[in-house]
């Protein structure tokens, strides 16, 4: 499992005179984020300085992490590379697959004799190919990422979107979809927008139940899910270096909810005392000797606004607790006002289930200051009201807390352990109801909440808050009762208060595990071999995708017109469907089936042109195909928000939709639409989404002359003869056209790998 000491001491040994050179180009102080991104920069792209949010540029990141979910097709797509091992340290992490049903050891084995074939093919490519594997328990990835890879002043790039977690250590750790890790593991440059920089100042010191969760959870009510798109979040400030590592950890890692591209802290005292307290003492030295290269110049920090895009300060002396939600993980409310925006939108006030843990919150201090609620809910003589989970991060983690008696505490006041992996999280959740149709509440310590995500029903209201927090709700059971300030009425008849949450940052007696699950790769992988039986549901190898056929595309059908949100769990929904991951045909059978359609506001039931008759997005989609018909997608704003998860490209790739056209995308499904050859577009003028009808046809033209920065035009012909002329951008430079024309970045791969 060990760390690659020699990479890092690369990269150190660069970092001063990309830095040094970086200044003197830009003739500016740099920030932190510049520093590292400078530092990155491939030999070809280390001459140059780059325009923010408007170059391509090209990095070579450090290290490729890949869970389970997302590394079948990231890594089905790189044994196409021809490539015999990966050019980067990697590693692969099974965490997304385990459902919550019982608790963790039957849950486990329950998923590892369900999942086999996965996790068989997962182990055997990461054997063959230098791949280091987690094994199934071993805990989520960003957790594991934390805890054994990061480091300050490197860079990541990692098949989910919260990678960013790993900002927490002072690292640029980037969420990407599998072609792009697939390009980075064959030993490709890596081509980002330079990303714009938000500054966020935090002054102060947080106290009593104010946690690191809740500037996240600021700051998304402050930025909305889309504010941060395109841009790299840098926290600096006094109030900065008194949060722990694991608290900046949860920070970057919601970032993701902002639509940032990454988010990221400075190396300082508790970065050291974190890579210490998990055996890294080496990199802490090495860090200690460039510690002036893995922070922001002084002068940015004294002036900030002159060198970020925008900058936020955040006191956290005032900050208070927050709860967001339901629905959308930008819905902030302080927990002063929240009970009333209870009342006032008609919202379940009775919580059914509160859930804490995922790689959002649970370190060791997480766990500590929730189980210090949680013995109070003993030692004041409280029932607890709600159902409570708890889901350790990982192994060495759930080792130490059980260890130190945590775990038990919770177990007293009624909490059930589930194994260390998403479970919940992501709809892997045998939640069980007596009745799914009523309007209920839940609150979870994760960071997303879009309606269906836990438990598949529409009427449950998730909120999001801290493991404190949450604990808190989960005995009291309603989300009126506010826990700074409220009493409650104990088994005895008495009234009695919540103590402050206390938390401990490292554990006293240190980190220890029996097994953290870790499996080497073998030397030599050449003789190892990577089965697919060609009749599995789960696993399909893939075919290539087909060439652009030179000309405009023409005669294109309205597949549907989505209307409001359309995250990437609307396009390609988790929960049942992850078993179906590394098979492209079966999973294409649930291509936005929660996208609500714009005509009729159902999901799943759109008009299919070629018989009148209205039926389930996929089924209709696969007529089109089968009838050589090609389609278009239409969205509103933000459209792919959330997951890394290529698949929602992919699907509509392999069934035959040919572009995307939306009012605004997010980051990571724009690049993985482009990666996979197909066309995401974008609406000049936002208006225009109300031109689209649901019987028009389309002509994309402009295609014979496609070029970065110019604008494309999509003829619409409405039903009675009328037509509508409109302009539609797109942000395709001039690979990423060669990647349209060739059907895919794949397709170009193999062939210069085949030269
Ligand atoms: C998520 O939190 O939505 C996931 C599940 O971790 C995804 C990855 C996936 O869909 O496999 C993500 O965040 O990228
Ligand atoms: Fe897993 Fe949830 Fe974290 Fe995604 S957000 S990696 S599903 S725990």
């Amino acid at each position: 499992m060990a760390f690659d000491l020699d990479m890092i001491k690369q990269v150190y040994s660069r970092l001063g005179s990309r830095v040094e050179a970086a200044r003197k180009a830009t003739g500016k102080p740099l920030t932190l984020t510049e520093k590292i991104l400078y530092t990155h920069l491939t030999e070809g792209a280390a001459q140059h300085t780059y325009t923010r949010g408007v170059d391509y540029v090209d990095f070579a990141p450090d290290r490729v992490a890949m869970q389970d979910a997302t590394a079948q097709m990231a890594l089905l797509q790189f044994m196409q590379a021809g490539r015999p091992k990966v050019a980067v340290p990697s590693t692969v992490h099974c965490d997304h697959l385990i459902q919550a049903k019982i608790g963790a050891d039957t849950d486990l084995s329950t998923a590892k004799d369900q999942n086999k074939e996965v996790y068989d093919f997962l182990a055997s490519v990461s054997d063959k190919y230098g791949i280091g594997f987690w094994k199934p328990g071993a805990g989520i990835i960003h957790q594991v990422v934390l805890e054994n890879y990061a480091f300050p002043g490197g860079m990541m790039i990692g098949t989910d979107s919260h990678t960013p977690n790993a900002g927490g250590l002072g690292m640029v750790a980037i969420g990407v979809g599998g072609a792009d890790a697939c390009d980075v593991m064959a030993g490709l440059p890596w081509e980002l927008k330079f990303p714009k920089l938000i500054g966020v100042k935090l002054t102060g010191k947080m106290s009593g139940w104010t946690s690191a969760k809740d500037v996240i959870l600021k700051v998304a009510g402050i930025l909305t899910v889309k504010g941060g798109t395109g841009a790299i979040v840098e926290y600096f400030g006094d109030g900065a270096q008194s949060l722990s590592a694991t608290g900046k950890g949860t920070i970057c890692n919601m970032g993701a909810e902002i639509g940032a591209t990454t988010s990221i802290f400075g190396y300082d005292t508790k970065s050291e005392a974190y890579l210490r307290g998990t055996e890294r003492a080496e990199i802490a030295d090495l860090a200690n000797a460039v510690k002036e290269h893995l922070t922001g110049d002084a002068e940015v920090y004294a002036n900030p606004e002159l060198y970020f895009d925008q900058v936020i300060e955040i006191d956290l002396d005032t900050l208070e607790p927050h709860v967001n939600g339901p629905f959308t993980p930008d819905l902030a409310w302080p927990i002063s006002k929240f009970a009333q925006a209870v009342k006032e939108n008609g919202w379940p006030t009775k919580l059914e289930v509160g859930l804490i843990g995922s790689c959002t919150n649970s370190s060791y201090e997480d766990i500590t200051r929730a189980a210090s609620i949680a013995h109070q809910a003993v030692t004041k003589n409280l029932k607890t009201a709600a159902e409570f989970t708890i889901t350790p991060g990982s192994e060495l983690v759930r080792y130490t807390v059980e260890r130190d008696g945590y775990l038990g505490t919770f177990e007293g006041m009624g909490g059930v352990v589930l194994a260390n992996a998403c479970g919940p999280c992501i709809g892997q959740w045998a939640r069980h109801t007596d009745d799914p149709t009523r309007k209920n509440s839940i609150i979870t310590s994760f960071n997303r909440n879009f309606a269906k995500r836990q438990d598949g029903n529409p009427n449950t209201h998730a909120f999001v808050a801290s493991p404190e927090i949450v604990t808190a709700f989960v005995i009291a059971g309603d989300l009126t009762f506010n826990p700074l300030t409220d009493s409650m009425t104990n088994e005895k008849g008495e009234q009695v208060k919540f103590d402050e949450p206390m938390g401990i940052e490292l554990p006293v007696k240190g980190f220890a595990v029996e097994d953290a699950g870790y499996q080497a790769p073998a030397l030599d992988g050449s003789k190892v071999e990577v089965k697919v039986d060609p009749k599995s549901s789960r696993l399909q190898l893939l075919d290539p995708f087909t060439a652009w056929e030179g000309t405009d595309i023409k005669g294109l059908k309205l597949l549907i017109k989505a209307k409001g949100k359309c995250t990437t769990d609307h396009i390609s929904m988790a929960g049942p469907w992850l078993k179906f991951r590394g098979h492209l045909d079966n999973i294409s059978n649930n291509m936005l089936i929660g996208a609500i359609n714009y005509f009729n506001d159902k999901a799943d039931t759109v008009k299919n042109e070629l018989t009148g008759e209205y039926g389930p997005v996929p089924a209709t989609q696969r007529d089109y195909k089968a009838a050589g018909i090609g389609s278009i997608v239409v969205g509103d704003e933000n459209y792919g928000e959330g997951s890394s998860r290529e698949h929602a490209a992919m699907e509509p790739r392999h069934l035959g939709v040919r572009a995307i056209l939306v009012k605004s995308f997010a980051r990571i499904h724009e690049t993985n639409l482009k990666k996979q050859g197909m066309l995401g577009l974008t609406f000049a003028n936002p208006e225009d989404y109300n031109k689209i009808l649901e019987d028009d046809t389309f002509d994309i033209v402009g295609l014979t002359d496609f070029t970065p920065g110019k604008p494309l035009q999509v003829v619409i012909h409405h039903k009675g003869g009328l037509t509508d002329t409109i302009t539609v951008n797109h942000t395709y430079n001039a690979q990423q056209i060669e990647w349209f024309k060739a059907g895919g970045a794949l397709n170009i791969i193999r062939a210069q790998m085949a030269k």
